[in-house]
Formats: C-alpha cells, structure tokens, sequence
C-alpha cells in the first residue's frame, strides 16, 4: 500500500466507484455483525469492559449502549482505549473509568472488544492503524477475555505484507528511531516510513507527523515478505530506545470473531 492514499496507517483499499461503496457498505454490515455479536456473547451486567478503537469496534460500543439504554445490561463500567471512543461512549451514556483509579475493581477488567488491522494463523495482531495502539494493548493486556472483531480481509497467513506495523516513538530524535527501527535483524526487509497528518485521531496527508492521544510520532513499517517470527520482533522493538509501543499484539487474544459473506466464524 502507498502511504500517500492512507487515513492512519497501511490501508489497503481505495474506493472511488459504486462499486467500491457497496463494498464498504457491506464491510460495514459484516463490522456491524461481529461488533454485535461479540458484546451479546460475552458482556454480561456487571462487568468492567475494555471498549476498542475503530470503525468495527465503534459497533461494539454502540451495542453496549443501545443494551444500557434499553435495561438489558446493567451495572457496567467500561475503559475506552482512545480519546475517540471515550466519546463515543460518552455520547451513548456508558459509565467510563480508567485504569488509573485507586478501586481494586477496576484494576482488572473483564472482557475487553476491539477490532484488529491484521490477524495471522497464530491469532497474533498487526493493531494500531488508527494510532491508539498504546492504550489498546494496556487495556486489553488487563482483560480476562480479549476478544477481536473483524472481516475477513483481515485474516492473513503472515503479519506484515497485507498492513504495515505501526510503532509509536518519542518526537525527540525520531530520526534516529526509526533508522534503528528498520536495522533490527527481525524486522529485515521492512520499511519504515514516519505518518503524517494533524493528528492520529484525523490522520490525513500532510507535512506535520501524525500525533497520537499520547503526544507522540507513528512509524509504519511496510513489508513485502511476512515477518518470520513475531514474538521476537515484539520483543526487539521494546528493547529499542525511543520506542513506547508498537502494534505486534502476540498471545493476547482469546478468541477472533469472524465476519465474511458466508456468515461468521470463529477461532479458536
Ligand atoms: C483498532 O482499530 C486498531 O488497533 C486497528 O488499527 C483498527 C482497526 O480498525 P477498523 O476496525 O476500522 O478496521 O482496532
């Protein structure tokens, strides 16, 4: 994918004919079915709930407030992963706290539902193309249940090649970063290229880097070739100086809801 025509990270598709909006619209309706689903399935009243980030996980949200709204689900307290989505369930009258709170209640959550850019044989995740990559993996390293709600366009064979990794820096000596970013032995291959735009939340082309809720600068590394052991290439990242998270989510995923146009699975 050319990071020129992408909104947040290595996006794959462009839509400029009808027959590209009826594929979103039908990218939205398999969203909207897995978002659904997997809040009927598994939020039960009285739970602490990890609410995602992106255009599937909004569905969830919106599930979880319409089941407020109408009685079905009480006595729920949700931590939103982005600034984008505590406003949304702020918007639908969902009962928010974070983790930062002194009660012991809420220092463990119970089931956290977000949506992923690309998804491996593993369940291993590519996550972080709308840049809230940060206080997803925090919030769903607490979860019980971490369950993740896609299509199938993002069911892959290997991580990389179908989205780019996103890697949130620090500002201060970027360059640097991100030059020791693309020598890692386990990232071989991979290109990184610093996002652009006037802020994570509203990433468009632009000569000022994108800048996330945590006030700092997205790479996105592309790769023609899967990347040949992810759990080592997490593990390199972190152990670079100038990175804070990067978007490799490895073993944390209980279970992946599946939308395609024969209905939806899941696995495991
Ligand atoms: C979040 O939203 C991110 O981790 C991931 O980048 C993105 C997926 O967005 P969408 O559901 O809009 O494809 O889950």
């Amino acid at each position: 994918a050319s990071p020129s025509v992408v909104l947040g990270g290595g996006v794959r598709l462009g839509v400029s004919s009808r027959a590209g909006l009826a594929l979103m619209a039908t990218q939205d309706e398999l969203k909207k079915q897995v978002g659904y689903k997997a809040v009927d399935d598994y939020v039960k009243s009285g739970m602490v709930v990890g609410l995602g980030t992106g255009s599937t996980a909004a569905f969830a949200v919106e599930r979880v407030g319409q089941l407020l709204k109408e009685g079905k689900l009480t006595d729920i307290v949700a931590i939103p992963t982005s600034v984008r989505t505590k406003e949304q369930a702020e918007e639908l009258g969902i009962p928010l706290t974070t983790l930062g709170t002194p009660e012991s209640r809420f220092s463990k959550i119970d089931v956290a539902i977000d949506g992923a850019d690309a998804v491996d044989p593993q369940l291993n995740l590519i996550k972080g193309g709308g840049g809230a990559l940060f206080r997803e993996k925090i919030v769903e390293e607490c979860a019980d249940k971490f369950i993740v709600i896609v299509d199938d366009s993002k069911m892959c064979d290997g991580l990389g090649p179908s989205f780019a990794l996103p890697v949130e820096i620090a500002p201060f000596c970027w360059e640097h970063t991100m030059r020791a970013i693309a020598e890692l032995p386990s990232l071989k291959g991979g290109k990184p290229q610093l996002r652009l735009g006037s802020s994570a939340n509203n990433a468009v082309d632009g000569k000022d880097p994108a800048v996330t809720d945590n006030g700092l600068y997205i790479v996105d590394v592309f790769f023609d070739t899967p990347i040949a052991d992810a759990p080592k290439a997490a593990a390199e990242l972190k152990g670079l100086c100038g990175v804070f998270e990067h978007g490799l989510f490895c073993g944390m995923t209980t279970s992946v809801i599946i939308a395609g146009k024969d209905g939806i699975s899941q696995k495991p």
